[in-house]
């Protein structure tokens, strides 16, 4: 295990197929909780436990509550320095000094779209229009969608808040003070069938998006840099093992080893905002 940074640019420099994973930690410096970190709790409720179909199911207005206040929170946060990294690292005109000849893919579990919004302003600052931007493996927090099986109403929608009923919830949120009554009827409802919607981020127990194209990016890349994540969630925790188990190299950006101690060919250890700025800045 090396943290020797020429040693890693020289591997960076001559990997062909490079896979970034990125997960919570990566939006710390913007201000957002990690999920199992402090953020983690409201009220008395583990996060995970309202990410679930059977949550929302069993309390759409409790559940619509959690994501009404991560949705207020993220909309007044901006990208912070670790985006702002790896981001042009997608744009093939600027990475070719860094590692000539590779394909570079982001793959994040965040669901606060914070990637991709540093893509876009870092698209717009180099008048760069066809860049793939990162596969949001868990889905989109600003993504509603509606929940009739037989409707293929989704979104993407910024609105604060997302329905009148919400509106002012988030400040009782957190602070743990007796649930507000929220009736179902004024939730967020489906402008094609009247149906209710839910947010559309991949809940525990359902597929992460595009997971199969994932695995077979992790097949095929001789490196994968992990930043700020736990590897508690799978599949994504797998991914590391995968690139490893077929001769490709594993670098972790984190504050601590964690769960990927004995996957990591390099480790950078502390804020990834710093530390991917002095290692690939
Ligand atoms: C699936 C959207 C089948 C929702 C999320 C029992 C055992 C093992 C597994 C399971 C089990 N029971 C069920 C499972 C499977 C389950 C799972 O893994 N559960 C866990 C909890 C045990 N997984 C699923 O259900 C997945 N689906 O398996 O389907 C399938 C699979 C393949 C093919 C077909 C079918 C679905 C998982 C998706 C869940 N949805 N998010 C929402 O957001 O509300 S996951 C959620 O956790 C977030 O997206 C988050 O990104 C993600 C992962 O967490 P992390 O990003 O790692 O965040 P965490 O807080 O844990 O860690 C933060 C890290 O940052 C730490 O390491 C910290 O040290 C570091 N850090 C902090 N500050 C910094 C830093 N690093 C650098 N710089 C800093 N400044
Ligand atoms: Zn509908």
């Amino acid at each position: 295990m090396s943290s020797n940074v020429e040693e890693f640019r020289q591997i960076l420099s001559s990997s062909e197929k490079i896979i970034v994973l990125s997960g919570a930690g990566l939006s710390v410096a913007s201000g957002i909780p990690t999920f199992r970190g402090s953020g983690g709790l409201w009220r008395k409720y583990d996060s995970a436990s309202l990410a679930t179909p059977s949550a929302f199911a069993e309390n759409q207005a409790r559940v619509w509550q959690f994501f009404h206040y991560r949705r207020e929170q993220v909309l007044n946060v901006a990208p912070n320095a670790a985006h702002y990294i790896l981001a042009p690292l997608t744009i093939p005109r600027i990475r070719q000094s860094i590692s000539p000849n590779s394909k570079f893919t982001h793959i994040t579990q965040n669901v606060d779209g914070l990637c991709t919004r540093a893509l876009e302003e870092t698209m717009k600052d180099y008048h760069e229009t066809d860049v793939p931007y990162p596969i949001e493996m868990h889905g989109r927090l600003f993504d509603v969608v509606c929940t009739a099986h037989d409707c293929d109403f989704r979104e993407t929608n910024y609105n604060s808040p997302i329905c009148p009923a919400l509106k002012g919830t988030e400040l009782v949120f957190g602070a743990g003070g007796p649930e507000p009554m929220v009736r179902r009827s004024d939730l967020p409802r489906c402008p094609k069938c009247g149906q209710l919607c839910r947010p559309g981020v991949v809940w525990f127990g359902e597929r992460p998006h595009r997971i199969y194209e994932i695995m077979r990016l992790a097949d095929e890349a001789d490196l994968c840099i992990i930043v700020g994540t736990s590897a508690v969630v799978q599949p994504a925790s797998k991914i590391g093992g995968r690139v490893k188990a077929r001769g490709g190299k594993v670098a972790l950006f984190n504050v601590e080893l964690g769960n990927h101690a004995d996957e990591a060919d390099f480790v950078f250890l502390g804020p990834c905002e710093q530390s991917l700025t002095e290692v690939l800045g």
